[in-house]
């Protein structure tokens, strides 16, 4: 049997229980522990003068390859076409683009830059796993260099509709460029039609659909297959990861600094995708049209940075604390701050017990390939006493978490009455919503997302 080959940008540190360890690591870390391989891609290390060779680091049966990036590279690659163009373009913001010649001519160089440096690790029977939009080109640049091996590829981030992607200019290379791959995975099955529609309508592309098997796509000369594959979580690791950790000094921090009053609770990268003032504003209506309610719940939003040399990133930063302060100044009391808003990165025993604790999980981005937080939350509920899970109806996960309540990001009033519906609802309805969610993240969970891709890359 072939080694699995693992390409993404950034190459996670496997510490168990680390910060960086979230579900995606976990799953392909145990695939690849079980066929043995290599996990290959950027070291995190941006570098005065190029990189002499890879490093490799062998842990049992898995190989960590990475390397460092020259600052040109990195702003170019990373920081520019990745973040600045296509990150805002797959998520439905056309008007945040930035797009520079030189950055994509940069993304494409490092790309084949890349596949130059993972090629001659390569064996003929190896299968290769190519993860997100950083690496589009991935699969073309080997093919160039003569590679011939099973190349799939994930995409992690939401594909947008023809007419937005359109918007990105070099739109057509970067669909030409994903044909090369032999598969590719979507999140969900809008983002799949979104893909097919491209190619049927922009491409000249031909599309044939077999019962329960992915799509075979014929363009650009080349034959693949493309299929959704929503990726989960682990819910029984989280749940006892939750349990472990309600004795913890940060828990029992905040239950006693809550004095029984009830928690909202969100965590998010900080990004403008995650819909985060649309969510504050959301709490302020709650308390605005709810006297009830003020004093009586706080709203918790770990929100760890990232990305933050980029403009848009600055600019989300700067209207969070805006409106967090304002929000505060206006309802605030001499012993309760109803936004409790903590720019900074917690341990995912932290986070999975803070979960547990929380009435409500309030997750609600602008638009999200899948979405692990709400799947995690719901993993970390306590079945005898569940909290509800408010949920975007544009997170890939509410396609699957239809038991929790779904709402529209964009309207603040319908977000308020989600919350007061979940403040509110009685124990018997708490359990018969998570019940039926727990059951679909353990059918679906992070081994099926994985093996299901992996089959169909393996099947001739
Ligand atoms: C992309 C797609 C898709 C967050 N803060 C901390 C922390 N986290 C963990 C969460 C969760 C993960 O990071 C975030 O995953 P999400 O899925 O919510 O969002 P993205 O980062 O945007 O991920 C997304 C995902 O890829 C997988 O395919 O679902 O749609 O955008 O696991 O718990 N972890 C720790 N400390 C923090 O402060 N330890």
């Amino acid at each position: 049997m072939g080694r699995l080959i693992i390409v993404s940008n950034r190459v996670a540190p496997i510490s168990e229980g680390g910060p960086a360890a979230g579900g995606l690591a976990v799953g392909v870390y145990d695939a690849l522990k079980e066929t043995g391989g290599v996990w290959f891609g950027w070291s995190g290390d941006v570098l005065t003068v190029p990189p002499e060779a890879i490093k490799l680091e062998e842990q049992g049966p898995v190989t960590f390859a990475t390397i460092g990036l020259v600052r040109r590279d990195y702003d170019q690659y990373y920081r520019g076409f990745s973040n600045a163009t296509l990150w805002p373009a797959f998520h439905y913001r056309p008007d945040l683009i930035e797009f520079d010649r030189d950055e994509y001519d940069g993304y494409c160089r490092v790309n084949r830059w890349l596949a130059a440096q993972l090629a001659p690790l390569l064996r003929p029977d190896d299968v290769i796993w190519v993860h997100d939009y950083h690496l589009i080109p991935f699969a073309q640049a080997l093919r160039e260099l003569g590679v011939k091996n099973r190349i799939g590829f994930f995409l992690h981030i939401p594909f947008p509709a023809s007419q937005i992607l359109l918007s990105v200019p070099r739109h057509r290379e970067l669909v030409e460029a994903l044909c090369a791959f032999d598969l590719l995975g979507f999140q969900t099955e809008p983002d799949l039609h979104a893909f097919c529609d491209y190619v049927e309508t922009e491409a000249g592309g031909t599309l044939t659909r077999h019962a329960a098997k992915p799509v075979e796509v014929r363009a650009f000369g080349k034959t693949l297959k493309a299929a959704a594959y929503p990726i989960g979580v682990y819910p029984d690791e989280v749940r006892a990861l939750a349990k472990d950790g309600e004795s913890g000094r940060d828990v029992q921090t905040v239950k006693a600094t809550l004095h029984q009053r009830k928690l909202v609770m969100s965590v998010d990268r900080l990004d403008y995708s995650k819909g985060l003032v649309e969510r504050f504003r959301a709490f302020e209506r709650l308390m605005e049209h709810d006297p009830q309610q003020r004093n009586n719940v706080s709203f918790l939003q770990i929100a760890p940075p990232t990305r933050s040399d980029v403009d848009a990133y600055r600019d989300i930063r700067l209207q969070l604390e805006a409106e967090s302060g304002r929000i505060n100044g206006r309802y605030a009391e001499l012993d309760w701050t109803p936004i409790r808003y903590i720019h900074r990165q917690y341990e995912r025993p932290v986070l999975a017990a803070l979960f547990r604790e929380a009435h409500v999980g309030f997750v609600t981005p602008l638009r999200d390939g899948m979405n692990l937080v709400a799947k995690e939350y719901v993993s970390a509920q306590d079945p005898d006493d569940p909290g509800v899970l408010v949920l975007s109806q544009f997170a890939g996960a509410a396609r699957e978490l239809k038991a929790a309540l779904i709402v529209n990001p964009l309207d603040i009033d319908g977000m308020a009455e989600a919350l007061a519906t979940a403040l509110a609802m009685p124990l018997d309805e708490r359990r018969a919503r998570h019940r039926e969610m727990y059951a679909l993240l353990r059918d679906n969970n992070v081994s099926v997302w994985r093996d299901n891709f992996l089959r169909d890359l393996k099947a001739r």
